[in-house]
């Protein structure tokens, strides 16, 4: 099913996911201009309200999947989330000029954000707090002895040369090949798939998302087994392991929509993985086995029972044993630092974390919104909720996802919001 690609849709829907949106549409230069005031507007926000993003975001949404170049405003009269903002912009910008845009993008401080909310691990508020300090580049940061401890901040600065250079797609699908062929090896049966950006068609992207599942459940201790044998082979820099904190408790909690996307319950691993260079450059990859000179580590916290579901489970895993981020990046190395994130659902919640995890974040907030105001269910990662009955809809495909909502299947590639 291709989703109403090529469409004659009798109306534009005020829902995105009632539209196609592909990864290449009419109105780019529009798009990447009001994602411009989104991005400011969230980065400026200090009360975590992100309502004024969010309607930049709805806005550049509409203009993606619009059927045609909009090359005058009025084009766009009576469509839901083009307000009157994001139409004043929208018509100066088609007039060839936008103060607004243009006072935002000769910003120093907006410049800077980018940059500092660009490192791994750090959001908004650690970004202005460098800012205050004086730093006005990365090295600034790098240079520092007085930096977070979060084990994020500190791999992602010592590799952020690396991790800012994007993730081809031929990289994410060989990584991907890989952890198939090792996965495969520890648990028979185990279904190993690329979400993200890649699963929507995008050819770069700023991590590998690979979502994992068992048929027959077995897949409780399996995400460690697989961070051992990587380990093993010496593609592991450092990340953290999570359990799942899922809990049928979570079902009944109220859930936020934010513009920074939704937090799920299942068990993960974020981190950093080292992938082969000539992986990278799309050669025969070789994967490189331990030399024996790196030591393992494992640094255990307070790891709670599944049940628990409070706080998170966390267990973090570091290579290199003493060496320091700094020293390892700037060794010689035959290998490029990627952003991993695994992710392991139980077989029932399956096709409702793969469309959560396929995105975009755009596209999910609005299905949940649709969810919740026009069917009054609740929509996550584990699965679609009745408020009424308390009971979710099981789903054993991703076209099941969407017609448990009610809504045409979309291809991931139309996804693309
Ligand atoms: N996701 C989500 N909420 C989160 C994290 C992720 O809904 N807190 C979903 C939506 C994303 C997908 O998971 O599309 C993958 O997350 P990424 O941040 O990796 O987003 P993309 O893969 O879409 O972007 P990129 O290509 O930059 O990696
Ligand atoms: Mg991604």
């Amino acid at each position: 099913v291709e989703g109403n690609e090529g469409a004659s849709e009798p109306r534009f829907s005020e829902w995105a996911c009632q539209r196609s949106t592909p990864l290449k549409h009419q109105n780019d230069f529009l798009a990447t201009q009001l994602e411009i005031l989104q991005k400011y507007a969230e980065m400026k926000d200090e009360n975590h309200d992100y309502s004024r993003a969010l309607a930049f975001r709805r806005a550049s949404c509409v203009v993606k999947s619009f059927p045609i170049t909009v090359t005058n405003v009025n084009q766009l009269n009576g469509i839901n989330h083009v307000g009157p903002h994001s139409k004043r912009v929208i018509g100066e910008l088609l007039d060839g000029y936008c103060d607004e845009i243009n006072r935002i993008v000769n910003e120093e401080w907006f410049e800077k954000m980018k940059m500092f909310t660009g490192v791994f691990g750090v959001g908004p508020s650690t970004a202005k707090k460098w800012i205050e300090r004086g730093w006005t580049s990365i090295k600034d940061a790098q240079e520092s002895t007085d930096i977070s401890k979060d084990w994020r901040v500190q791999w992602g600065l010592a590799f952020h040369d690396d991790l800012m250079n994007p993730v081809k797609s031929n990289e994410a699908y060989r990584f991907t090949e890989i952890i198939q062929t090792e996965a495969e090896k520890i648990l028979p049966g185990i279904v190993v798939q690329l979400t993200g950006g890649f699963r929507r068609g995008k050819h770069q992207g700023h991590d590998i998302d690979i979502l994992f599942t068992h048929p027959n459940g077995e897949e409780t201790g399996f995400l460690p087994k697989l961070l051992t044998r990587l380990e093993k082979l010496n593609m592991v820099l450092c990340g953290s392991h999570e359990s799942s904190s899922f809990h049928e408790k979570v079902l009944s909690e109220d859930f936020k929509l934010t513009a920074r996307g939704q937090l799920d319950h299942f068990e993960k691993w974020l981190g950093i993985c080292k992938l082969p260079k000539d992986l990278v450059s799309g050669d025969d990859a070789q994967i490189p086995l331990s030399n024996g000179l790196e030591k393992c580590t494992e640094i255990k916290e307070n790891v709670d029972s599944l049940d628990d579901y409070e706080p998170k489970a966390k267990k973090q895993r570091k290579c290199h044993g003493d060496n320091s981020p700094f020293t390892i990046a700037t060794s010689e190395r035959d290998w490029i630092a990627r952003r991993v994130d695994f992710i392991m659902s139980p077989y029932s919640q399956y096709y409702y974390a793969l469309v959560g995890w396929t995105g975009s974040k755009q596209f999910n907030r609005d299905l949940r919104l649709y969810s919740q105001k026009v069917l009054n269910r609740k929509l996550t990662s584990h699965g679609f909720y009745d408020f009424t009955t308390g009971k979710t809809l099981p789903a054993n495909s991703e076209t099941e996802v969407f017609e448990n909502l009610n809504l045409q299947y979309q291809h991931p590639k139309n996804r693309n919001c």
